[in-house]
């Protein structure tokens, strides 16, 4: 059976190694590397479908462990699935709920079937295995979903590591049995292993040898430094197949992405450009600008003077500052638009500079006006 997505490779940036390709879905065709907005709960936060594709995002991001909590997975289904739901007709990837709660429940215990925590809203008693991520995935009806992996903190040590890469690969075989609709969904496998070289070849080892559509890199973006993640990226890739997408999870700093990008990722999320919105900081060619400053209040400019998104052609730094510091929704919403098109636009600007063999050339301008480059 032909996967339900598959990875066309378009070209190799002769400067960087970085990839321009396509990925091909039962929802559309995406161009990569993209970047993808996070929409938690089903809703990119503050803004509608309509605004998302007129900002240019091309697939979203949603969760599992947060749609099975509320509203439930049956009632998305019954709606006709996540797309349906949301009335969004692009691609959807949802994560496996695995991360979620690591992240947000406490008392948690992980045991080889799966994962015993209490509901981080009502404090209810729960148990996530693969099976069950793989059932409310399918409800769902995600075109890209997740393996249910373990994401252990930074740092961890060598042998609860190994322990744990083991058990995210049975799961991940777990998941591939338990996916019940392959035709039109794909699954993900997910490679861990923290900083250590041998155990991200294991992880990958495992993984590309139950053959997954698609392989996602988790565990970066944990509180490691820029450097380490850059060197794990450095000698995982390497181990993944080139004829199928790799995501790196987690990961929306403007560096991280371009660095990622280099080191041959074609997929990224993030909930930083909305969240920083949600307090009044907007991403610009020039690095952050937090809008609620007291400098901005009269000042007429765009956020950036270099964006032509449709908030930077309409408003001014000086009222969205009054917005934003006056706690007015359509603040956020327009800080949010301008933030996530920042990012969809610099990922075209990088799949332009791939196209030219100009990567690192473009990094190096990149970084220099966004002060990286500054001690
Ligand atoms: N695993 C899963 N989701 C994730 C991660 C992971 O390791 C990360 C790591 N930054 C973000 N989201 N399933
Ligand atoms: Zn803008």
């Amino acid at each position: 059976m032909k996967p339900a997505v598959t990875y066309e490779l378009i070209k190799t940036c002769k400067q960087s190694g970085a990839r321009l390709g396509k990925v091909h879905t039962p929802h559309g065709t995406f161009e990569t590397p993209i970047f993808m907005p996070v929409g938690t709960l089903a809703t990119v936060k503050t803004m509608s479908p309509e605004e998302l594709k007129e900002l240019g995002a091309e697939i979203i991001l949603s969760n599992t462990y947060h749609l099975w909590l509320r509203p439930g997975h049956d009632i998305v289904k019954e709606a006709g699935g996540l797309h349906k739901f949301m009335n969004w007709d692009r691609p959807i990837l949802t994560d496996s709920g695995g991360f979620q709660v690591f992240s947000l429940s406490d008392l948690r215990e992980i045991k080889e079937e799966g994962v015993h925590f209490r509901n981080h809203l009502s404090g209810e008693k729960l148990f996530l295995s693969p099976e069950g991520a793989m059932e409310i995935q399918n409800a769902l009806g995600s075109d890209i979903m997740m393996a249910f992996d373990e994401c252990p903190p930074y740092p961890a040590e060598y042998d609860y590591m190994k322990a744990s890469v083991e058990r995210t690969s049975r799961w991940a075989e777990r998941c591939l049995k338990g996916h019940a609709r392959p035709e039109d969904q794909a699954l993900f496998g997910i490679v861990q292993g923290g900083e250590y070289e041998e155990l991200r070849k294991q992880s990958a080892r495992d993984l590309v040898s139950l053959d997954f559509p698609g392989y996602a890199v988790g565990g970066l973006s944990v509180g490691e430094p820029k450097d380490v993640m850059n060197r794990v990226l450095d000698f995982t890739t390497p181990h993944l197949p080139e004829n199928k997408p790799r995501y790196l999870m987690g990961v929306g700093s403007p560096d991280s992405l371009i660095d990622g990008a280099i080191r041959g990722i074609d997929m990224f999320d993030c909930v930083l450009p909305t969240r920083i919105a949600r307090n009044g900081t907007c991403m610009t060619s020039e690095g952050r600008l937090v809008v609620r400053n007291a400098k901005y209040a009269r000042d007429f400019r765009p956020i950036d003077e270099k964006c032509d998104c449709h908030v930077c052609r309409t408003y001014s730094r000086a009222y969205i500052r009054h917005l934003v510091k006056a706690n007015e929704t359509f603040g956020f919403r327009l800080t949010s638009y301008h933030n996530l098109y920042f990012l969809v636009n610099l990922m075209k600007q990088v799949r332009q500079a791939i196209m030219e063999d100009r990567l690192l050339d473009f990094r190096n301008e990149f970084f220099e006006m966004y002060g990286f480059n500054k001690p």
